[in-house]
């Protein structure tokens, strides 16, 4: 089921309302002096193609925008752990400053919640009287947050509070407990009590459970969903998020001080970076249209420029890749920041002459696009990922078809910007077909020769918020185990066949590895490196050894499992996973919280 829709016209933060909470967070900071630790859930066993380095080598905007938050608003003992950097973090011996914080928080999406399971589990050792507000956030929390709460009482391992939305919700959450705070009372203490006098219920966008302080949930409450900031130039400056992480160690404990300023471009190469949110299209594979309430949000012009001036000055990144769902989604807003960014200079500097930037869009979109493609190129853009999926249109129609996508990716090559196709394999699909492009391989030959640099194949797999979730594992398609080995979070990664009614589900395992080998491979490169030089090749030459290299890990970690779905039982789910308790909305109607925000002080 995707996310439901707000009222219409009630879909967004007013203007100003996010820049006015963290005005008045900033007024009540220094009383309270808060330690904050904010994790991200990484499971490795998720490394392998196609993100084999973008996910270590891209500290993600998520936590970091958390945490800038968190600074902005006053704030400033404030850590990031990555499990990427740093996997044998333990919650438990977490101190900042010689503190146990006051406030833990993890960001998770949903492949990786096992581990934040873990680590919510591992704080909860802290002892009572000092163990931190558990408050857990990201892409899970916002699709499965009941997935966050225990209703074992044997086990009751939950978080004491999931966020479902962005910055904003923190925000207001923190608002309402400092209000209430008596003196150095536990951040955790004054959310139970704020909890208990129903002074919760109206801060769109949490989930919370009813039952003692450390018990398994009996009943979960939902207060709905979350308002969306419209303006992104109302989010904290980005810069501040990078100057909290911790730096990589094999270390259980967190070091003295954060990661030097110096070692960010290194750690961290490629910066993402929030520049628009939101498609018009509406795939029933994904959740994001419904996320963004079909609203298309997007950052000034100016302040992207600006914010990436800032970023390479003050760490030296180059290398931008922008958190968009669909950034040629609105073509005059395109338009808009590609020419600020073309004109842009910082202290008699072309910004374009020192960054360069990646993002993702679509096919239909990028023709639209087609006559400003020489301007985009001069403005940074070196690469592009598009969502082709199926270049037939079988799978689903986005105005894509075989002569649109070699036409587009022809443009983009052709203009010295690298196209990067993103795949999705699906039952019906065979590896490959006489006299059609309907094959796997048939479809990635088409790619090659309209010039795809890199390739992502995914299987069709059900994702929370979507259309299509509920009906997948009602219609027995989804595994529940095969020979025995269960399908844990960490499996919902696309890599993995776990959702198939195909006969001999082990085929469509081995064709993603098929496909893989089919692009990445030695024969060629050699072509690649002895062709005729482009604007690309050698990047296209340089993207083929990393394949080959994540070739290797990709059958490493999924063979095991192709020979299980060829030789063992496969057994099925035959629900939709779901909260195991009763899960109540909050009536968005109570004037509580509207009183407390009142009670602080106003705005300057
Ligand atoms: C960039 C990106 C990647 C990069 C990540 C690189 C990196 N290290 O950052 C790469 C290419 C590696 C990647 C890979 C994958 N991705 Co991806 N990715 C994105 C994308 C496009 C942008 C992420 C981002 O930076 N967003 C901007 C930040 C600011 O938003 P955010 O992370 O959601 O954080 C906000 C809120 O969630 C909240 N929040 C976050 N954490 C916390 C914590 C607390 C305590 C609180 C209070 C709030 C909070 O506040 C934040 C600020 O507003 C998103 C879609 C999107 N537009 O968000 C998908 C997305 C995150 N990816 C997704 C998926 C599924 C994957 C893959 C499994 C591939 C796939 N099958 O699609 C792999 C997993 C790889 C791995 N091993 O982890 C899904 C996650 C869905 C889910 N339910 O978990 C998303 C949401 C896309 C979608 N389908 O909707 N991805
Ligand atoms: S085009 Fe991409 S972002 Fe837009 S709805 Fe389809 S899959 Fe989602």
């Amino acid at each position: 089921m995707e996310l439901p829709r707000r009222a219409r016209g009630d879909e967004l933060l007013k203007p100003g309302e996010l820049t006015g909470i963290r005005r008045r967070l900033r007024q009540v900071a220094p009383a309270h002096d808060l330690v904050t630790v904010i994790a991200c859930a990484f499971d490795h066993r998720t490394r392998m193609l196609p993100f084999i380095y973008a996910d270590t080598h891209m500290a993600p905007a998520g936590v970091r925008g958390i945490g800038a938050a968190m600074v902005d608003a006053g704030f400033t003992k404030t850590r990031i752990v990555l499990q990427q950097w740093n996997r044998y973090f333990r919650p438990s011996k977490m101190q900042v400053d010689g503190r146990i914080p006051d406030l833990f928080m993890v960001s998770s999406m949903g492949l990786h919640s096992g581990q934040c399971m873990e680590m919510i589990r591992d704080a909860r050792r802290i002892d009572a009287a000092h163990r931190p507000l558990i408050i857990a956030g990201g892409p899970h929390a916002v699709y499965q947050p009941y997935d966050l709460f225990s209703t074992d009482p044997a086990d009751p391992n939950s978080a004491d509070v999931a966020i479902t939305g962005e910055e904003f919700v923190l925000m207001s959450l923190l608002e309402v407990l400092l209000a209430m705070r008596s003196g150095n009372e536990s951040m955790r203490s004054v959310f139970y009590r704020a909890r208990d006098a129903g002074a919760l219920k109206n801060i769109p966008g949490i989930m919370y459970a009813r039952g003692k302080m450390d018990g398994a949930a009996e009943e979960l409450i939902d207060t709905g969903v979350q308002r969306l900031v419209g303006d992104l130039d109302e989010l904290p400056d980005s810069v501040l998020g990078y100057r909290l992480l911790e730096a990589p160690s094999r270390r259980p404990t967190l070091a003295s001080q954060p990661v030097e300023a110096s070692q960010i471009r290194k750690l961290s190469p490629i910066s993402s970076i929030v520049l628009t949110f939101g498609c018009k299209f509406n795939c029933p594979y994904c959740p994001i249209p419904a996320y963004n309430q079909r609203q298309h949000r997007l950052k000034s012009a100016g302040r992207i420029a600006e914010e990436m001036d800032a970023l390479n000055r003050e760490y030296g990144l180059k290398y931008f890749f922008g958190a968009d769902d669909n950034f040629f989604n609105h073509k005059a807003r395109t338009l808009d920041i590609v020419e600020t960014l073309n004109r842009a200079e910082f202290n008699g500097k072309p910004l374009r002459k020192r960054i360069r930037w990646h993002t993702e869009v679509t096919v239909h979109d990028t023709l639209q696009m087609k006559e400003h493609l020489p301007l985009i190129h001069d403005s940074g853009c070196r690469a592009l990922w598009l969502g082709v999926e199926d270049m037939t249109a079988k799978l689903v129609n986005k105005g894509q078809s075989v002569n649109k996508t070699t036409e587009a990716f022809q443009a983009l090559r052709s203009n010295g910007i690298c196209p990067m196709p993103m795949m999705m394999h699906h039952d019906t699909q065979p590896l490959y077909s006489h006299g059609t492009h309907y094959g796997l391989l048939n479809q990635i030959e088409l790619l090659r020769r309209a010039g795809a640099v890199s390739l992502q194949v995914l299987m069709l797999t059900p994702s929370a918020g979507t259309k299509l979730y509920e009906g997948t594992f009602e219609g027995g398609q989804v595994l529940k185990s095969a020979g025995g080995r269960p399908v844990d979070p960490h499996m919902y990664d696309g890599n993995y066949v776990i959702a198939s009614t195909h006969r001999r589900p082990w085929k469509k395992q081995l064709n993603l590895l098929a496909a893989y080998l089919y692009f990445y491979n030695p024969i060629w490169l050699i072509n690649l490196l002895v062709r005729k030089k482009t604007k690309v090749s050698h990047k296209a030459a340089g993207m083929q050894i990393v394949g080959m290299l994540g070739v290797v890990q990709t059958a490493r970690r999924t063979s095991s499992w192709a020979a299980r779905l060829m030789f063992g039982k496969i057994e099925r789910l035959a629900e939709p996973p779901a909260s195991k308790v009763a899960t109540h909305n909050s009536c968005e109607t109570d004037r509580t919280v509207e009183l407390i925000q009142l009670s602080l002080p106003t705005a300057r």
